[in-house]
């Protein structure tokens, strides 16, 4: 697909899914070309790339606004919504903004930079939303480095508090600029690998219906092993204990399903978080591999052209890829 010709996302709501994996090559691919150029943030778009397909698909921005934490992820989102002609002037003077940027399209509703602002601003338009008597959904996409900022703390304490109808989308890769690190990030590794213990958790709902509910010793050890065995039973508890739906994990490189988890917070009445997990750098195998310090791309690219001269390189290394996961 010619990406320049795209004026907004519209044509995305009538796609095929097979017709949105092709389009996700083509998008890979012409990251991957213009950025060796210009350099920009190679590794963090390359993740979003079906993620922000699925979200201008089910979203009509910018009546339904879509909230970039950062923003340096936002590029996917600049080709959908008009900006593919510019790449070749990316974060020059006058030229493409590398963040979103408000007086380049009316789809950029908050202007970043600065990481961990977008809950906070979800929030904010969210009850600006309510007052004024408009509908809507506000979307805020933040990934597992930025969540770990204070602000974003914050902010999770007013949504659960407060309970506005809005979508957390958290774009986990396990990586901040380096790999993750602390309490949250181990948390979220805990949550990332729930659906292995589904089996387990289905065992423990077996064994607590065979417990006879009679009085005694019995009995209370009973009542304190359910109480203990619903936090196994609960995935996101963490989430859900703050007020805040939590589905997921997901897998952010499946199209079907990230269209049915993303529907169903749609549908979901109060703040709701979607945990999508995604590869950093997908689809280009230097840009995945490396461990630390992975924002900007020229120069790695261009120490090694080879890497570019196959045509059909970003399919190829998806298709890779996909096994190392
Ligand atoms: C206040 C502030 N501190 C630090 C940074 C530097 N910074 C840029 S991106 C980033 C974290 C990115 O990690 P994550 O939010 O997980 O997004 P990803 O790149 O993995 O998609 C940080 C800390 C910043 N932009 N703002």
């Amino acid at each position: 697909m010619d990406l320049a010709s795209i004026k907004n996302p519209e044509f995305l709501k009538t796609m095929s899914i097979d017709e949105m994996k092709a389009l996700a090559s083509d998008i890979r691919r012409f990251l991957i070309e213009k950025l060796s150029v210009t350099g920009g943030h190679l590794a963090p778009n390359l993740g979003v790339v079906e993620l922000t397909l699925v979200l201008h698909r089910l979203f009509d921005s910018p009546k339904d606004k879509l909230i970039w934490d950062v923003g340096h992820q936002s590029y996917v989102h600049k080709i959908l919504t008009g900006r593919a002609g510019q790449f070749d002037r990316l974060r020059q003077y006058k030229g493409l903004s590398g963040f979103p940027k408000r007086s380049e399209s009316e789809h950029d509703v908050w202007e970043t930079g600065h990481s961990s602002t977008s809950l906070s601003a979800a929030m904010g338009m969210a009850i600006a939303r309510d007052l004024k008597g408009e509908d809507g959904d506000i979307v805020a996409i933040i990934g597992d480095g930025a969540l770990t900022g204070g602000m974003a703390l914050e902010a999770l304490n007013h949504i659960g508090h407060e309970k506005k109808d809005l979508i957390i989308i958290l774009n986990d890769n396990k990586m901040s600029i380096a790999p993750n690190v602390g309490a949250l990030h181990n948390m979220l590794g805990r949550l990332r690998t729930a659906g292995k213990y589904q089996r387990v958790k289905e065992d423990i709902e077996y064994l607590m219906k065979k417990i006879p509910a009679f009085g005694g010793r019995i009995a209370a050890t009973a009542e304190r092993l359910k109480d203990a065995f619903k936090y196994l039973l609960v995935s996101g508890i963490f989430f859900e204990e703050l007020g805040i739906k939590y589905l997921g994990p997901v897998d952010g490189h499946n199209f079907e399903d990230l269209i049915a988890h993303v529907n169903y917070a749609k549908k979901t009445k109060g703040p709701v978080l979607v945990h999508v997990l995604t590869q950093k750098g997908k689809g280009y195998r230097p840009a995945e591999a490396t461990t630390s310090e992975r924002g900007t791309a020229r120069d790695r690219i261009k120490s090694n052209p080879a890497r570019l001269s196959n045509p059909s390189m970003p399919r190829l290394l998806t298709a890779k890829s996909s096994a190392t996961r």
